[in-house]
């Protein structure tokens, strides 16, 4: 069926859901046979070649949203972010700008497996009636993609599920993941008293730049500051950036731009690259320029994460590598935070929100300062526990994280009278730090200005930035197993319920190290499970988080 057509005939339709048009649109999205899609961590994410008909169902699912939230702008980003370039994934974005409330999740994963039109409507037919969709509602959906070469098969899907709904859509393009969760924010609260600025790509961009200045101004940069784009769209976000904010406030250097090859995407370079394996982005180190005490940066495939890191000596040597990763970034912001708040003389409070990720020294650095609490993985989860503080610094380790100033928070910030220039200094830069974050998600770009607007103020290189605390020796591996969901667990992932009895092995294992900590997860973005070690002493690291993985992978077997 023709777009025009299916809009218009799904559009007359306001009584119940369009099922002729969902039946007739089936027909090219059936599901692949012997998959089990999941709407795990960040929405849906496997290999980019199988998830047309996901898109398509997801599609649905979001104009549905938009009808349930009063036909408020919902999104929809087609990005495996920090996933190889082969995969792909789908993600929700609800109309504040966060992830999809989680109880809608259920309602995706079993849509996105249903082996029928019939069952197709019959999880959508639930859904309308459980959350009470009113139908008549019109839907408004934008939707954005990353770099991904399987991208414009599954826009295609996804423009498809939502002309079958009769949703108004605007194509947002090619974008990074927050830029189109800032797009959703700022179009639902155009012309309201929370406006968030204007809702489009340079309006970002011009609300960015703007803050930054007023925060660097008398503050030029004292050094270049190389990006690893992961050739990503970061790449173009970050070039575009550069047209807002001029040389003399910001000196950037932008590495792995190549967003045409084939194959290059997140290949080792960008955030989880350096973090997991804890050294430069490959062959960095042969590149001119790249010399101890430069400050490097490395974004993830769709910008939404953030490491930084810095050389102490030759780089070709191993050693010389220094990881400035979300936890370091979480401590430098909340001290810095902290530091305002009080000298503002605003009667808020900073809190911090960490995952079992965070690195035991970080955790113990954070929590001689600000209440901290541990969540599970995703942002989803430590979000929600952001907004349970006036103002939430979260930060995953692997990069990905923001700052949430709450209502009340943000209003104090904007009445407090100041008692002295120190307060009124004060106050002013938290006022702009509110623009300067991202606070619907965690933004690559904005993360960066956030830290370069740090480190100028407080006139630190990244070696005095590091110097806070030293970090336990830690360890990310990866097990492949047959089936990753026999793994659950409990305690904010720091338990395993399943599979009996492998706890209790780790445990045992554990106990044998000096100052030791490890975890086991399954992988809610990759067809993997995840073991974390730390340990005291950074000669026994290797021989404990193999011991993990090889239980894992005995149980697993
Ligand atoms: C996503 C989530 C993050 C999570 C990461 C890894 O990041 O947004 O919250 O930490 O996946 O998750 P898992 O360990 O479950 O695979 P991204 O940057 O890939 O969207």
């Amino acid at each position: 069926m023709s777009l025009p057509s299916a809009i218009s005939a799904a559009a007359a339709h306001t009584e119940g859901l369009p099922t002729m048009l969902i039946e007739e649109a089936y027909k090219e999205y059936p599901k692949p046979e012997g998959i089990k899609f999941t709407y795990g961590t960040a929405g849906i994410r496997t290999k980019g070649d199988i998830l047309q008909s996901s898109c398509f169902r997801m599609a649905l699912i979001s104009a549905l949203r938009s009808k349930k939230l009063g036909g408020k702008m919902v999104g929809v980003m087609v990005t495996a972010s920090h996933n190889l370039e082969e995969d792909n994934g789908i993600k929700a974005i609800d109309s504040r700008g966060e992830m999809l409330e989680s109880s809608w999740e259920p309602y995706c994963t079993e849509a996105v497996n249903a082996n029928s039109a019939k069952e197709l409507i019959a999880v959508l037919d639930q859904l309308v009636k459980t959350c009470k969709v009113d139908l008549s509602v019109p839907a408004l959906v934008i939707y954005g993609h990353d770099t991904r070469p399987t991208c414009p098969m599954l826009v295609k899907a996804v423009v498809e599920g939502l002309a079958t709904m009769g949703a108004t859509v605007i194509d947002a393009g090619l974008k990074t993941t927050p830029q189109l969760h800032y797009l959703v924010r700022a179009h639902n609260t155009q012309g309201t008293p929370d406006a968030y600025g204007e809702p489009t790509e340079m309006g970002y961009y011009d609300k960015l730049s703007k803050a930054f200045a007023k925060l660097v101004a008398g503050k030029p940069p004292k050094t270049t500051l190389v990006v690893d784009c992961a050739n990503g769209v970061g790449a173009y976000a970050l070039m575009q950036l550069q047209q807002h904010i001029p040389e003399s406030l910001l000196k950037v250097r932008a590495l792995r731009t190549d967003i045409k090859t084939r194959g290059a995407l997140n290949d080792g370079c960008g955030a989880d690259y350096v973090k997991t394996n804890q050294r430069l982005p490959l062959g960095l180190e042969k590149e001119k320029g790249i010399e101890a005490g430069q400050r490097l940066c490395s974004y993830d495939g769709d910008a939404d994460r953030i490491v930084y890191y810095y050389l102490r000596g030759p780089p070709q040597q191993k050693e010389s590598f220094r990881l400035l990763d979300g936890d370091k970034i979480a401590s430098l912001a909340a001290d810095h935070l902290n530091d305002l708040v009080k000298r503002a003389g605003v009667a808020i409070e900073v809190g911090c929100v960490q995952t079992a990720y965070a690195n035991g020294s970080s955790t113990k650095y954070l929590e001689q300062r600000v209440p901290v609490t541990c969540t599970p993985t995703g942002v989803k989860h430590l979000h929600h526990a952001a907004e349970r503080y006036d103002v939430g610094v979260y930060f995953e380790a692997n990069g990905h994280g923001t700052i949430l100033f709450s209502s009340e928070a943000q209003q104090k910030i904007h009445e407090t009278s100041p008692s002295s220039p120190a307060a009124e200094d004060a106050l002013e830069q938290l006022k702009s730090l509110i623009d300067l974050i991202n606070q619907t998600v965690g933004d690559a770009l904005s993360d960066m200005l956030l830290v370069e607007v740090i480190l100028r103020t407080k006139d630190w290189d990244c070696q005095e930035w590091d110097s806070a605390y030293e970090d336990l020796p830690n360890k990310l591996l990866k097990v492949n197993v047959k089936d990753r969901f026999m793994f659950v667990t409990e305690d904010a992932e720091r338990k395993l319920v399943k599979p009996e009895g492998l706890q209790a092995k780790i445990d045992e294992l554990v106990a044998k190290y000096k100052d030791a900590r490890s975890f086991v997860r399954p992988s809610g973005t990759e067809d993997c499970v995840r073991v974390y070690a730390e340990a005291g002493v950074a000669g026994e690291l290797n021989s404990l988080a193999n011991g993990v993985a090889k239980l894992v992978a005995d149980f697993a077997a």
